[in-house]
């Protein structure tokens, strides 16, 4: 297939771009580099030294003889996305562009706004691009758990059945996301479920939990085709935080009590996750909705894993439970599906001693590359 990864320099896309690529498909990067210049902005940096982009897919080149062009621009420059999808004509437009960071998104109205604008409207130009230029392509979009919160009841995969005053029907699974970033998946999702209804547009929306470890088969062939690292409190996610702080000798910024409870997955799950969405398209005019996360854990059970494999790595690490930065349960019930990835074939790595101690291993030779200072949040939701 001609495969379009949109995000394709970033943490997820960029492992998945040369997965699809190992796996024979044609495949095509569009970035505009946003997310370097957020760490600028930030005085910040990825834990790993990233290559540029060119270096990257010129030493993929060199190494595999296989091609993966690359478009620098921006999904809200339409003129730019209307001419890489005549050009390229992909058969799946895989959407990782995106500001991902829920504290980035809560910094102030300015980033509020970007995040609103770039997210949403990004996702619309995206949409009309496929109705003009593409219309039989396959629209594999990156939401998130987030989208629905930690409701009361157990989460489904997008729709639930609902019997009110004697009527009956599957209607989409209330969302109650918790950051201006999360609400923007969410206005996302609104956007793309109304396109495949009046335009007949195919799109899955991949609501991803958060994203663990560094390296897959492919990133680790080189140090030139090495993935970035986040771990700042912006754009640092809960597990890698914490072994990257426990390589430092920093405590684990547990957020109050700990008991917040989320999806989780290994990169390496999210690249198959991908290649398992395009083999497998939705159906024309049809929004399907995949929940993708292979396993739950609490905040501070997690930290205490982390602890677990330190230890047995020679290290000791201490947890903190600091006051929570953000507006959310810290107790609370959660539960949900996550079936429809696994009956297409995923078959699930889990969040063993031996993958945390491998990572710690990993984040270990990169750890004096932290900023200090970047490893706490100063973003409050209030
Ligand atoms: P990332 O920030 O590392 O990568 C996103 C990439 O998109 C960056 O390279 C950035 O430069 C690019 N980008 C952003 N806006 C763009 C635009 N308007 N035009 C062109 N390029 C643009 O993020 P990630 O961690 O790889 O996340 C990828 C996607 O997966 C996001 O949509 C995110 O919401 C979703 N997701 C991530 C996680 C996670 O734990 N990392 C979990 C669930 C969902
Ligand atoms: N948390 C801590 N300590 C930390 C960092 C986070 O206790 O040092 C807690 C947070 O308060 C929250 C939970 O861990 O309760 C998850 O936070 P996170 O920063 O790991 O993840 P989140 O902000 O939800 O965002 C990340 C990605 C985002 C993706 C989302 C998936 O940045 O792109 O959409 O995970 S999900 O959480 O399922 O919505």
């Amino acid at each position: 297939m001609n495969i379009l990864v949109a995000g394709g320099d970033g943490f997820c896309g960029w492992p998945t771009a040369l997965y699809l690529s190992k796996q024979g498909h044609d495949v095509s990067i569009i970035d505009n580099m946003f997310r370097r210049k957020w760490d600028e902005e930030l005085h910040s940096n990825s834990l790993t030294p990233i290559a540029t982009l060119e270096e990257r897919v010129a030493k993929w080149k060199e190494l595999t003889g296989k091609e993966i062009r690359t478009y620098d621009g921006d999904l809200n420059h339409y003129d730019f996305l209307r001419e890489v999808l005549k050009r390229e004509k992909p058969d799946a437009f895989v959407h990782f562009a995106e500001q991902r960071a829920a504290p980035y998104s809560m910094i102030d109205r300015e980033h509020a706004v970007f995040t609103q604008v770039n997210n949403v409207a990004g996702t619309l130009n995206v949409l009309y691009g496929i109705k003009e230029i593409v219309p039989d392509c396959h629209l594999i979009k990156l939401g998130t758990m987030g989208e629905y919160g930690t409701p009361n009841i157990p989460i489904e995969e997008g729709y639930i059945e609902i019997e009110h005053k004697g009527r009956k029907d599957v209607l989409p699974f209330p969302k109650q996301p918790g950051s201006f970033y999360h609400l923007s998946k969410v206005h996302d999702s609104h956007n793309i479920m109304f396109a495949c209804k009046i335009w007949g547009v195919r799109a899955t929306d991949l609501n991803q939990g958060v994203v663990y470890g560094l390296h897959t088969d492919e990133t680790e062939l080189d140090p030139v085709l090495v993935n970035r690292l986040d771990y700042d409190g912006i754009f640092g996610t809960a597990l890698n935080r914490f072994i990257i702080q426990t390589a430092i000798g920093h405590d684990m910024t547990v957020y109050g009590k700990g008991g917040q409870t989320r999806g989780f997955l290994n990169i390496k799950d999210t690249v198959r996750c991908i290649e398992i969405a395009a083999e497998n398209p939705a159906d024309q005019g049809e929004f399907r909705v995949f929940n993708q996360f292979t396993e739950e854990f609490s905040v501070l059970d997690l930290a205490k894993m982390v602890q677990n494999a330190a230890e047995k790595e020679g290290l000791s690490a201490n947890i903190a439970h600091l006051e929570n930065p953000r507006v959310e349960l810290e107790e609370h019930f959660f539960q949900a599906e996550n079936t429809k990835l696994r009956d297409l074939g995923l078959e699930p790595n889990l969040l063993t001693e031996d993958v945390l101690r491998g990572i710690l291993r990993s984040v270990f030779d990169h750890k004096d590359r932290v900023i200090k200072e970047n490893v706490l949040t100063n973003v409050t939701w209030k």
